[in-house]
């Protein structure tokens, strides 16, 4: 290649150290980080919307598995790139962190926070091909194998394929995954078709294209509305205490503000926050600005109307709150993502723009809609006193549980020492009864639960409280629950839910991480809670070796596996039991296969990245059933294995 100059291999290295460590760039080379490759040249298009120069993106899923994205926007530049000495697009799609998104000023505000950049996106690709209209032109740059450019430039230049309008602008980038980095490279539609939507909500007036040729479908996401319709799309199935979302926006300093929200009839509050169209799921300084305004303009009005009589009485921002929907968008030139995971705003000036814009507004609109108004603080007084109530239930039940008995229903393990011991959440008494029998009775505690727990998802604590499989389980941790948790009185250094592995178990298993997440969500974080793996079969088999016969048997835990042990050669399958559940084992094959430390499988239940764990309580709170199935399938593959 005669552009194999001396800037182009130090190019070269930059996108090899992504190829060597793909997950440090996108994360991971499941289906997740497969999807952030779309992401991040989306983020490109979106990027130049924002700039105000394109109104339409187009995504197309190949028959041949690739991904085309193509924009109207200005098209990357493609002059010589003053200090790199080739054309600007091929800096953007070969150098690492190129783009112009990291204190760069051709961008007021970018979306691209995570936008690790183009570049990441070819070193990660078999195949990549980029198209640029501009001045008329097409121009045309062609990358392979990671990234390695394989267009002749023509004086320095990109070569031009064709022409056009001069007015008839854009990028068009087509890739295809490179299939030795990623463990899958299958793309999946109703992945893209979510973040398509989300994408949509949060870029008024945006309007995205999505060609699915592999199942002959197309969709085009466009929303007038803005967030105000991702508000009614949240409610589309709520009941809400007025028909419209209210919805504001404003501009403070060089703060934009949007905020829409609409009250639900339900005991839950969900406030999504975006800064520059980043979810910021820990929400930060925009959401206490939104809060603390509304608790203040709440408890004015309430003061006003005679709602609340006592000068001394306040609502809780809890009450004010509760079944609210909202959604808030700021854009801001300067954004400071903090926390460990990046998704918490810190900028304080957000909090006084967000506050400032939505209380003139709101204040002018509750003014007009009294009607709206009073059904808010009717809804505010409700839970006040439903709160008052609770306390005391919930502090008696509390007090309750110190006598809850244990021992009728665990076995509990002899030894004292929290680090040793570990506590089995056996599904049914028969298959509890065995476990019993099997364990190490020093260090493994069991605790079988008879038929299915509480459905937690919409309950509140002190009904969660009232649920006998609950109280148990509560109890035999020791560490209390909601505000009083307390990890360090855990009495066991491993949960592990061991369920048959079929749609009752994951069902189970669901409902118990349910209650985990959203009551002791520490234990989950702090990785104390497992899933034990049994195996689904037992092989007897004839091998050779040493030119020997040789009579073995193993367990095998999956069909995968089993397929891969069939067409190992020199393999001869004897016998082949299937267990249809934990019940059909006696005391020493569940000892060998699930109970032994050294022999059992545990996949460790992490929640990584709060993002995660978001969706997957929505998913999980969500009435329907099925994406619950996909839940405990898919999670098996981010669990860890510790073998
Ligand atoms: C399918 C994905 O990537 N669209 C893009 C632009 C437009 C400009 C740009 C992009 C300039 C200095 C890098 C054009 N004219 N869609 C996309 N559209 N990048 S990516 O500039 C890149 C920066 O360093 C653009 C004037 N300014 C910017």
């Amino acid at each position: 290649m005669d552009q194999y100059n001396g800037s182009q291999i130090v190019i070269l290295k930059g996108l090899e150290a992504v190829r060597k460590r793909p997950g440090m760039y996108i994360g991971s080379t499941g289906s997740r980080g497969l999807h952030h490759l779309i992401w991040e040249i989306l983020d490109n298009g979106i990027d130049e919307h924002l700039a105000g120069f394109c109104t339409q993106i187009d995504i197309t899923l190949n028959k041949d598995g690739s991904i085309e994205i193509a924009d109207n926007g200005r098209g990357v530049p493609v002059d010589i790139h003053p200090t790199e000495g080739i054309p600007t697009a091929r800096v953007v799609y070969t150098i690492l962190h190129a783009g112009g998104k990291f204190g760069n000023s051709v961008y007021k505000v970018s979306g691209g926070l995570h936008g690790v950049g183009a570049s990441v996106v070819n070193a990660l690709s078999s195949k990549m091909v980029v198209e640029v209209k501009r001045d008329g032109n097409v121009y045309r740059d062609e990358y392979e194998d990671g990234g390695n450019p394989v267009t002749e430039l023509v004086d320095g230049m990109l070569p031009v394929v064709g022409t056009c309008r001069k007015n008839d602008t854009g990028t068009k980038v087509l890739f295809y995954p490179d299939g030795t980095i990623f463990e899958t490279t299958q793309f999946k539609p109703e992945v893209i078709r979510k973040k398509l939507k989300e994408i949509a909500f949060l870029n008024k007036g945006l309007k995205i294209t999505f060609k699915d040729k592999v199942n002959n479908t197309e969709k085009t996401y466009c929303e007038e509305e803005g967030i105000k319709s991702y508000v009614k799309y949240i409610n589309r199935e709520n009941t809400t205490l007025h028909e419209e979302p209210i919805y504001i926006e404003g501009v403070s300093g060089d703060i934009e503000v949007e905020v829409a929200f609409q009250y639900t009839n339900s005991f839950t509050e969900q406030i999504n926050a975006y800064c520059n169209r980043i979810n910021v799921v820990d929400g930060g300084t925009l959401v206490t600005g939104f809060k603390t305004a509304l608790t203040r303009i709440m408890n004015q009005y309430a003061r006003e109307l005679g709602v609340l009589k006592d000068k001394d009485e306040n609502f809780d921002g809890k009450d004010i709150r509760n079944g609210i929907v909202a959604i808030i968008s700021i854009k801001h030139p300067d954004p400071q993502f903090e926390g460990q995971t990046k998704t918490k705003l810190g900028n304080t000036d957000a909090k006084v723009a967000v506050d400032d814009v939505f209380s003139q507004q709101v204040t002018r609109y509750l003014d007009k809609n009294v009607e709206i108004l009073k059904k808010i603080l009717d809804n505010s007084m409700k839970s006040y006193n439903a709160r008052k109530a609770s306390d005391k239930a919930r502090n008696a039940v509390l007090k309750q549980l110190n006598d809850v008995d244990t021992k009728s229903k665990l076995a509990s393990c002899s030894s004292k020492k929290p680090e040793e011991c570990e506590v089995y959440i056996v599904e049914g008494d028969s298959a509890g009864g065995t476990v019993k029998t099997a364990r190490n009775r020093k260090t493994q505690a069991v605790l079988p639960l008879r038929g299915k727990i509480l459905n937690v998802e919409k309950a509140t604590l002190d009904k969660v409280l009232l649920n006998n499989e609950i109280k148990t389980m509560i109890a035999s941790f020791g560490c209390g629950i909601g505000d009083e948790f307390d990890i360090t009185k855990l009495r066991y250094n491993k949960i592990i839910i061991l369920t048959d592995a079929d749609v009752d178990g994951a069902h189970i298993s669901t409902l118990l991480l349910t209650f985990f997440y959203r009551f002791m969500p520490e234990l989950i974080m702090e990785g104390k809670v497992y899933r034990g793996l049994p195996p689904l079969y037992k092989v007897e088999y004839e091998t050779t070796v040493k030119n020997k016969k040789l009579k073995q048997s193993k367990y095998i835990f999956n069909d995968f596996e089993l397929e891969k042990f069939r067409k190992q050669p020199d393999v001869k399958i004897l016998t082949m039991q299937r267990y249809k559940g934990l019940g059909e084992m006696d005391a020493n094959q569940l000892w060998e296969t699930t109970l032994d430390p050294e022999q059992r499988i545990l996949a460790q239940i992490t929640i990584s990245d709060t993002v995660e764990a978001d969706e997957i309580t929505t998913t999980l709170m969500s009435s329907n059933v099925p994406p619950r199935r996909e839940f405990i399938m898919e999670e098996a593959q981010y669990a860890t294995l510790d073998v």
